[in-house]
């Protein structure tokens, strides 16, 4: 009945104990909270049905935010360890424990944090901005989000039933492979992997098609904000990488439930061919990452220095460079392996050669703010420190785009610290960037700004005291996966100050809930009556705040790349005209299909096989039945549209 899951699955040491215990506590005062509130209906009506993409992207954002806290507490406790398992300390976690965290902090981060905000933000923004009333396929992007989120909770489960692989967050094999890692754990990151991965390729296809399909009269592809060129490139490089991951991770499985030999280093397998393909995915997901970033602070630039965009061509024409070349660096993630002096050289030189469209990138930000109106909004806090982290670590990945430093630096410390510096530099400040940028557009009402700012002081602080000493430590010798070293090396300071640094970001953190907290008290006082905050140029900001469910009353019409900023200089202006509008209705399909993937993932993972049949015939029969359904939908009459448009209107005068 349940397969390989017995009462040895469960933890034996105290702390892998409070870790399981910690989870097991927050979901029962989450579940205690709705209970207490009244708010299980709430919850499933307005949000977990919805298909609409505001919607589902808040919900991307809180399952990241929770995923974000969860990952710096891993994050922690590595900082904590490697600060006193120093000499004859051999700190306070067991080397099989150090392993799961480490692993675990880097899928949890760049899977379900760096995705998921990724994901989020062009949810709730980019159909607004291309003028569109919701994505392509608005139950497609539901499905997307509901196995995403079951792809997370797999990290959580490992947590209380059975250890997560302790391999490191990409899993090279033979470590990997079931004679070396023969336990579950394994098992747990390949299907958090796959579920999540196939939403993320879902979801790639759906805003490809959205972008090129829904944009309104007149959007020619020159005519589109940043933010969705960079949305764009991102889709294509999903659609691109996506399978090679998916297909890589299959032939994981295959070798570890099947028996068959791909990667194993006899019967003909070779898993040098595994790190060739999770790499040929994971070179593009960073730029998946970051291009939308960059397209965050394209929009942000502008706005709070009062001009146009600096090269709006120029940028377009970068992120396609960028696109492209993201598919053919990947070799410098191996330069150790023995490739030779040919293959590391053309990939040590193409690595170089993004440099060139990313500094093209940053000098437009730059020439934007020059002799601009410079706004110092949260913002624009977070761009600045973007432009300075994010160059440190581009520096630091020249470098080592050299094969000859590589062979010196490769799995050092000093490459930990660079693609933290472009990870959090980058990826995390851009998201923390585009939230407190569009926040009002979606909620009504600003975030509290010194709060924000004091949240901001200390992430960057921190992020400097955590990082720096890693480049240092990298460049002394420090490995990077160390659970332990010896007194000798002197290293033990820096580590201190590292730990420091990661403490000042947990504080930062701190600030950001008390700054939502305060800011949902506060709300009347910071009240967007306009629409318009920030003096934006771009779509999102000519509908009121909070955006109404149906994005726009009239169809907009765009003749300028800047359109809003356009339509309030002109004088004459039009008086809308209301249309017929159609929606499509709620369904719970989504949301059983994302937890039968869930059941099925963890049915094979344990070897219950009954659970898998029943699963699977769960998911084809949620299908069949939507499909049946003959996409249902709902109108909205032109009269009732200009009700509600009227009342909006009407609320602040
Ligand atoms: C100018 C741009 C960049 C250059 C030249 C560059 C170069 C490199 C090189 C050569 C490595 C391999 C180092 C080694 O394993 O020894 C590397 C690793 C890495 N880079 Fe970059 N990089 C750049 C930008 C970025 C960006 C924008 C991101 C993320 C948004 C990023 C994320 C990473 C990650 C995650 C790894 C390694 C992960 C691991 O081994 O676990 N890089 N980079
Ligand atoms: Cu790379």
């Amino acid at each position: 009945m349940f397969g390989k899951l017995t009462s040895a699955a469960f933890k034996q040491d105290f702390i892998e104990h409070m870790a399981g215990l910690s989870m097991l506590l927050a979901l029962l005062a989450i579940v205690a909270l709705i209970t207490y509130t009244k708010r299980w209906k709430w919850l499933w009506v307005e949000w977990l049905t919805s298909l609409d993409h505001k919607r589902i992207g808040i919900m991307y954002i809180a399952f990241s935010a929770l995923m974000l806290f969860k990952g710096l507490i891993d994050a922690v406790m590595m900082r904590v360890q490697q600060a006193f398992a120093v000499g004859d300390s051999m700190g306070y976690l067991t080397g099989s424990h150090f392993q799961q965290i480490f692993t675990a902090h880097g899928a949890t981060m760049i899977f379900f944090v760096g995705m998921g905000v990724i994901f989020g933000l062009i949810n709730l923004v980019l159909p607004i901005q291309i003028g569109a009333r919701d994505v392509a396929f608005p139950f497609l992007n539901n499905i997307s989000f509901w196995l995403f989120t079951s792809g997370g909770l797999f990290i959580l489960a490992s947590l209380v039933i059975g250890k997560y692989a302790g391999t490191g967050w990409v899993s090279y094999p033979p470590l990997s492979g079931i004679k070396y890692n023969p336990g579950t754990g394994v098992d747990y990151w390949l299907w958090s992997v796959q579920i999540s991965g196939a939403g993320s390729l879902l979801s790639g296809i759906n805003f490809m098609v959205t972008i090129f399909k829904m944009r309104c009269p007149g959007m020619s592809l020159m005519k589109m904000p940043i933010f969705v060129w960079g949305s764009l490139a991102t889709m294509v490089l999903v659609i691109f990488a996506f399978p090679i991951l998916t297909a890589n991770v299959a032939m994981l499985s295959s070798d570890r439930l099947l028996g068959t030999h791909f990667f194993t280093s006899d019967y003909g397998g070779n898993p040098m061919m595994y790190i060739n393909l999770i790499w040929a995915w994971g070179h593009p997901e960073v730029y998946i990452l970051i291009l939308p970033a960059f397209g965050i602070f394209s929009e942000v630039v502008p706005v709070f220095s009062q001009k146009r965009l600096f090269g709006y061509a120029s940028m377009v024409w970068a992120i396609v460079a960028i696109t492209f070349l993201s598919f053919i660096v990947w070799l410098h993630h191996f330069f150790t392996m023995g490739a030779g002096a040919n293959v590391n050289s053309f990939f040590g030189i193409m690595t170089m050669i993004i440099a060139v469209p990313t500094g093209v990138k940053v000098f437009n930000w730059l020439f934007t703010m020059f002799r601009g109106r410079i706004v110092l909004t949260t913002p624009m806090y977070w761009f600045l420190a973007f432009i300075g982290t994010f160059t440190v670590g581009g520096i630091a990945g020249v470098l080592m785009s050299i094969p000859a430093i590589d062979f010196q630096v490769h799995n050092s410390l000093f490459l930990i610290a660079h693609f933290h510096s472009v990870i959090i530099g980058g990826v995390v400040f851009g998201f923390f960037c585009g939230y407190s940028y569009w926040f009002p557009k979606f909620t009504g009402f600003k975030l509290n700004e010194p709060l924000g700012k004091c949240a901001f002081w200390f992430w960057f602080i921190g992020f400097l005291t955590a990082f720096i000493p890693l480049y240092i430590l990298g460049l002394m010798g420090a490995t990077r996966r160390l659970n332990h070293y010896a007194e000798s090396t002197g290293w033990q300071p820096l580590f201190l100050v590292a730990g420091l640094g990661a403490l000042l970001i947990l504080i930062g953190v701190g600030f950001q809930v008390l700054q939502l907290v305060v800011s949902i008290k506060q709300r009347n006082q910071n009240r967007d009556t306009t629409g318009d905050p920030w003096n934006g140029r771009t779509l999102e900001w000519s509908i009121p705040s909070p955006a109404p469910f149906y994005n726009f009353a009239a169809t907009p019409e765009v003749h300028e790349r800047d359109p809003f900023w356009a339509a309030k200089q002109a004088t004459i202006k039009e008086k809308p005209r209301y249309e017929e509008i159609h929606l499509p209705s709620n369904t719970g399909l989504g949301f059983y299909f994302g937890a039968l993937s869930f059941l099925f993932g963890f049915g094979v993972i344990w070897f219950m096989w009954w659970l898998v049949i029943a699963t699977a015939i769960g998911m084809v029969a949620c299908l069949i039945i939507r499909l049946a359904q003959n996409t249902p939908e709902y109108t909205l009459k032109a009269s009732e549209v200009e009700k509600i448009e009227t009342e909006i209107r009407n609320r602040y005068v």
